[in-house]
């Protein structure tokens, strides 16, 4: 069962500029950042709240390391903006099948590494009128201790 907003993915050209920006304005503050490999993209993870279901919802701030990644695709084509939405679940795994056997695209035939050692996949934005949308299960509370 989806039970949250996990986090609003940005896409940005300048990460250290737009957490700036977000601190500035609105007094946002980094909860972890990472560099993802397999996706392509530096990211800055800006906590908002928590969540009745004991998780917590963020601002992921995205900047692309390659030039063939799907983010800076995206940034090339639209520049910078909101880039996808995603939902937390304690079973990415179920509710991916599920939302399959819906009849939409799942574009991972099994959960990828995403933020925090999270498990994630993504569903197709042109079967979710328009709006790229990932699915998010958190690592356990110990697995993230020492980022
Ligand atoms: N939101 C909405 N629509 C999008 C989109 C997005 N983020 N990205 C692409 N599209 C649309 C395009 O506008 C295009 O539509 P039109 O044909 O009508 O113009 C269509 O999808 C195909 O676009 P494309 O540029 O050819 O892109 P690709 O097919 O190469 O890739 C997708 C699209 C969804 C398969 C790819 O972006 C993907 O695999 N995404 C999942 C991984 C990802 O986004 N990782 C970065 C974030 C990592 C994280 O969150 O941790
Ligand atoms: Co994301």
């Amino acid at each position: 069962m989806l039970t949250r907003i996990d986090h609003i993915g940005i896409a940005c050209f300048d990460l250290e500029r737009t957490v700036d920006f977000y601190a500035r304005t609105y007094g946002f503050e980094v909860f972890h950042t990472e560099v993802n490999e397999e996706q392509g993209v530096r990211e800055a993870m800006l906590r908002i709240n928590g969540t009745d279901d004991g998780g917590a919802s963020y601002l992921q701030l995205l900047e692309p390391v390659r030039e063939d990644s799907t983010v800076a695709k995206w940034l090339e084509r639209h520049g910078e903006g909101v880039h996808h939405i995603a939902f937390g679940t304690e079973d990415v795994d179920a509710d991916a099948g599920a939302i399959r056997e819906k009849g939409v695209r799942v574009l991972y035939d099994e959960p990828r590494r995403g933020s925090m050692d999270s498990r994630i996949t993504f569903l197709h934005p042109k079967d979710c009128h328009g709006v790229l949308t990932e699915l998010v299960t958190s690592a356990a509370p110990s697995a993230t201790t020492d980022h």
